[in-house]
């Protein structure tokens, strides 16, 4: 099939982005039977607009690898999508819900990585030894379909749902912890709204990089040195309201912070 389609799918998903409103799902409108195939050629599309608008790629992030986050969006396996300069937001900073359209935030350990890692048969050992850091985030991912009702196709098609990134700003070596014990708590105007540990993430946050390497060497990619990349929410992702104030603590590695304005 010609690639019109997947670019206008992009195209199409993009403007929603930009317009800040929610459309209906591409399997419900534009390509009921959509492939995951399909949906990350949609996806290559969107990168492509971003790029050639002068958006930096900061860099690959897995999603949907907890079993909360599996169970909570009603799919049963693991994505990647891309983060861009324009998403991030510092640490202790704000986040305008007039930017977004229905946001829910979602704690995640992410890691800084240190040298190429190239699949296939990547394994969490071998990521380890070649991370830089690990260190504190927390995501904001704002589907632009309704509800955030989607089938796995269509949310590899909206980039994974990615919208904004806040990355702690303390940076550890991976050594000095066992990251799948490691706990963490997310905390909404200083209620617990969420907790796990680290081993939520496909029994270790490290397995996640693994497996997004070899899902990118199947196309010839791989994961870079420099990259920092979110692992995944580690719990399922909660709804966020104007004057929240967010945080998420991860036991030994430290805590990352914002704001949610009107
Ligand atoms: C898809 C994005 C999933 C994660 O960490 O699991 C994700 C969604 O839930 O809308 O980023
Ligand atoms: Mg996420």
């Amino acid at each position: 099939m010609s690639s019109t389609i997947y670019k206008e799918i992009a195209a199409h998903l993009v403007a929603a982005e930009v317009e800040k409103r929610e459309v209906e799902k591409v399997t419900a409108t534009f390509k009921p039977d959509l492939t995951v195939d399909e949906g990350y050629l949609v996806q290559e599309e969107i990168v492509k607009i971003k790029l050639e608008e002068g958006k930096r790629m900061i860099g690959p992030k897995m999603g949907l690898t907890s079993l909360a986050k599996m169970q909570q969006m009603n799919v049963n396996e693991p994505i990647y999508g891309y983060v861009f300069d324009y998403m991030l937001i510092e640490d202790g900073g704000k986040v305008s819900l007039q930017d977004l359209i229905h946001p829910k935030v979602e704690a995640e350990i992410a890691f800084v990585i240190a040298e190429d890692i190239e699949g296939p048969g990547v394994t969490g050992a071998q990521v380890l030894s070649k991370t830089e850091y690990v260190l504190p985030a927390l995501e904001i991912i704002d589907s632009r379909y309704k509800n955030f009702n989607f089938t796995l196709p269509d949310v590899i098609a909206d980039n994974a749902s990615t919208s904004r990134v806040v990355f702690g700003s303390s940076l550890k070596k991976p050594e000095q912890f066992e990251l799948d014990l490691v706990g963490a708590v997310l905390k909404i105007n200083g209620e617990i709204k969420e907790l796990g540990a680290g081993a939520a993430v496909l029994g270790h946050p490290a397995n996640s990089i693994a497996m997004l390497a070899n899902m990118l060497s199947r196309k010839g990619e791989k994961v870079r040195k420099g990259d920092m990349i979110l692992t995944g929410g580690i719990t399922g992702a909660v709804m966020l309201k104007s004057g929240d104030f967010v945080s998420a603590k991860f036991d030994g590695i430290g805590e990352v912070t914002f704001k949610v304005t009107d």
